[in-house]
């Protein structure tokens, strides 16, 4: 098991410290934030603690806001980033300021991505709010029933409730931990999964667009197709899992969204065991094993390069259980 002695130290040798996750903040970047928030202020009592970015809005009154800082109490501070690799993955670029660094991540290390400081990070874990769980565990720290289900949400949003590939024997030992913490799923689930009209219309859209490659399924949005369902191309880029179910014999799934005329972003994914993440490494992007995201230029790369990639991709073997 890693070590995670060196970044409790550095929680216990500060006095101020900011949590930062990435761009776009999901349900395991937000729920990591307040998760090790509430942890930390419940086991080392006098420490200013606070979670910084946009968070998920729609949890703020179920589960927590996210906090206001000013830059003097950021460069005050020791920034831990959860959920992300690197400071410039950061949503906040004011990270940059604080003292000290600490991270704790799951996505796979990159020698594009430096990090100075002190690092936890298990790529093999399904999600970032598995290890903050065993952070927790490990130390016996108390866990508020807050901690646990932003824990929760981190865990099932990232496992996809607990199918994708990387979820293991261990990720459910925690969820049952999590739950004698008295978590209540219904309505957390309520929320990660409501589904807005813009939402709706925007996954009939992204089917309708599907098209096939040997055994790769992909969709390519323009910026008129997205706008008429009133979403942002982020937005769009996060519904990429309505090609999940698209065609049963695919391997591999991939949503291309143009960002404006030029620049395209790319979402890779696999249910089934075909890993993507060499793909993204080689237009220039990352992330996980089966999930990973890229962004290309017109005028260099064609869609249909990325795509025929995809589909020459092997199937890993780490599959057992999934
Ligand atoms: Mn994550």
């Amino acid at each position: 098991m890693v070590d995670y002695g060196a970044l409790v130290k550095l929680i216990e040798e500060s006095d101020i410290i900011t949590i930062f996750g990435h761009a776009y903040p999901d349900g395991d970047c937000y729920g990591c934030q307040i998760a090790l928030r509430e942890l930390i202020r419940d086991n080392f009592p006098g420490k200013k603690v606070y979670a910084v970015g946009t968070g998920i809005p729609a949890f703020f009154e179920r589960m927590s806001p996210m906090d206001e800082v000013d830059e003097e109490t950021i460069a005050a501070s020791t920034a831990i980033l959860v959920d992300v690799s690197c400071l410039r993955r950061v949503e906040d670029p004011r990270v940059c300021k604080a003292k000290r660094f600490g991270k704790v991540d799951h996505h796979q290390p990159s020698d594009l991505e430096p990090f100075e400081g002190v690092a936890v990070v298990e790529p093999n874990r399904i999600a970032a709010g598995e290890i903050i769980a065993e952070i927790a565990l490990a130390y016996k720290w108390r866990m508020s029933k807050l901690a646990a289900e932003a824990i929760y949400l981190g865990i099932c949003t990232d496992s996809g409730r607990f199918v994708y590939n990387g979820t293991t024997a261990r990720t459910l030992e925690i969820v049952s931990i999590l739950r004698r913490r008295h978590i209540q799923i219904r309505s957390i689930h309520q929320i990660a999964y409501y589904e807005s009209p813009e939402k709706k219309k925007m996954k009939t859209v992204i089917r309708r667009k599907a098209k096939r490659y040997g055994e790769v399924v992909y969709a390519v949005l323009t910026q008129p197709m997205y706008e008429r369902c009133g979403m942002t191309a982020d937005e769009a880029l996060h519904q990429v899992n309505a090609l999940a179910k698209v065609y049963r014999e695919a391997h591999s799934y991939a949503l291309f969204v143009y960002f404006n005329d030029e620049q395209i972003d790319v979402e890779l994914r696999s249910n089934n065991g075909y890993p993507v993440h060499g793909v993204a490494v080689k237009y220039g992007g990352g992330g996980h094993r089966y999930a990973s995201g890229c962004t290309i230029y017109r005028s260099q790369t064609e869609i249909e390069d990325v795509v025929r990639d995809m589909d020459l991709a092997q199937k890993g073997d780490d599959n057992a259980g999934a």
